[in-house]
């Protein structure tokens, strides 16, 4: 026997995932992580028994909601379903994911559309941050197709626009969390974030790589992997997240000299694999360390000069474009608000089958 559950699967910016309305899956967590991995096919490397695409970055679910806040409009849970584990992780948020979720909304009738454009405040439960979504809604519908590109993606979209207003030690309680811009870990300068999303900043010459090397030239480099991983977990306690050994942040991010005129190349574990390209809030938190003195990206990231903070993060495959309103008082730089473009596109509207046994009636 099965059991169908309703949802949605969705392109959100370079990622790919699973939309649930948290009313159609169970309450209970340990069930509510069973079916979920039951509808990836997870723990297995190819995901071959379900929905997941065999990577984390299409390994993902969004669960969403009526608001339990005054201040937003839905609630949007996010969980990364481990691709080789039997392990569902609700320790970070994804901004791809995200990108998904006004249009989900106003799908399944939680919001309702409000002309040609409408704006959704989304409370991103995992950090209780808010970040607001703007989408094209042409006759009260969600548009997908437009003229909008994003690196790692192919082709072109509608827009999605996405603020941050305050997610500044959204998970580690402090944009610095260890107090200081700068630490030696292990030998190695690095710089710990959390502008959104957990980071350490390191250079990659310092780690023994260029910083230009693809993704599979990094994962096939066990020692590289190795140093990486073993700062990573020394630096999870001093960024106050505990043992970091079953959780998916920090993420861990090699920095290098501008190669293609943008303001800093980046290469990311997230933590195991290398990203193709760069998360959302990684992204906002990779351009907030670039902009503050003193950081290791302090004479290596090329800042913009007069005018809007607008910082070209280099990937693997391309541009993040990231729009910082900083604020600096008293030599402390605050970040007041981050921008940015994604884009979604509604692939799948039907129910996911798990065996009934994993959800028993
Ligand atoms: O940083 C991958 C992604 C992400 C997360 C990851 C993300 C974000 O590209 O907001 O989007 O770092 O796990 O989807």
């Amino acid at each position: 026997m099965e059991r169908a559950i309703p949802c949605v699967a969705m392109r959100g910016g370079t990622s790919k995932g699973l939309y649930f309305l948290g009313s159609d899956l169970p309450s209970d967590i340990a069930t509510r992580d069973a079916v979920l991995l039951a509808a990836m096919g997870s723990p297995d490397i190819r995901q071959i028994d379900g929905m997941g695409g065999a990577d984390p970055l299409t390994s993902k679910v969004g669960v969403i909601g009526p608001s339990t806040r005054d201040d937003a409009d839905v609630d949007y849970l996010f969980l990364q379903v481990v691709v080789n584990a039997a392990r569902v992780d609700a320790s970070q948020n994804c901004g791809n994911i995200l990108a998904g979720v006004a249009a989900f909304a106003v799908l399944r009738g939680l919001f309702a559309a409000a002309g040609d454009v409408t704006t959704v405040r989304i409370h991103m439960v995992n950090s209780a941050n808010v970040a607001v979504a703007v989408i094209e809604t042409p006759g009260g519908v969600p548009r997908f197709d437009g003229a909008a590109r994003i690196d790692g993606v192919p082709g072109t979209a509608a827009p999605v626009l996405i603020d941050f207003l305050d997610v500044a030690g959204s998970t580690c309680g402090a944009l610095l969390p260890t107090g200081r811009v700068r630490d030696i870990v292990g030998g190695i300068e690095v710089t710990c974030i959390d502008n959104g999303m957990p980071v350490v900043l390191m250079r990659a010459a310092d780690m023994g790589i260029l910083g230009t090397e693809t993704p599979e030239a990094m994962e096939a480099d066990a020692g590289l992997r190795a140093r990486v991983e073993a700062l990573r977990l020394a630096v999870g306690p001093m960024m106050n997240l505990g043992d970091v050994s079953k959780k998916t942040v920090p993420k861990m991010c090699l920095i290098s000299a501008p190669v293609a005129g943008g303001s800093v190349c980046t290469r990311n574990f997230i933590p195991h694999r290398v990203h193709t390209t760069i998360g959302v809030l990684g992204a906002v938190s990779v351009a907030t360390a670039c902009v503050l003195p003193g950081s290791v990206a302090d004479g290596i990231a090329v800042l913009p000069g007069a005018g809007p903070m607008r910082l070209e993060v280099e990937h693997p495959t391309g541009f993040f474009t990231v729009d910082l309103e900083v604020e600096t008082q008293d030599g402390v730089i605050a970040v007041r608000r981050s921008a940015l473009l994604r884009t979604a596109r509604r692939l799948m509207d039907g129910a996911v089958y798990v065996p009934a046994s994993v959800w028993p009636a």
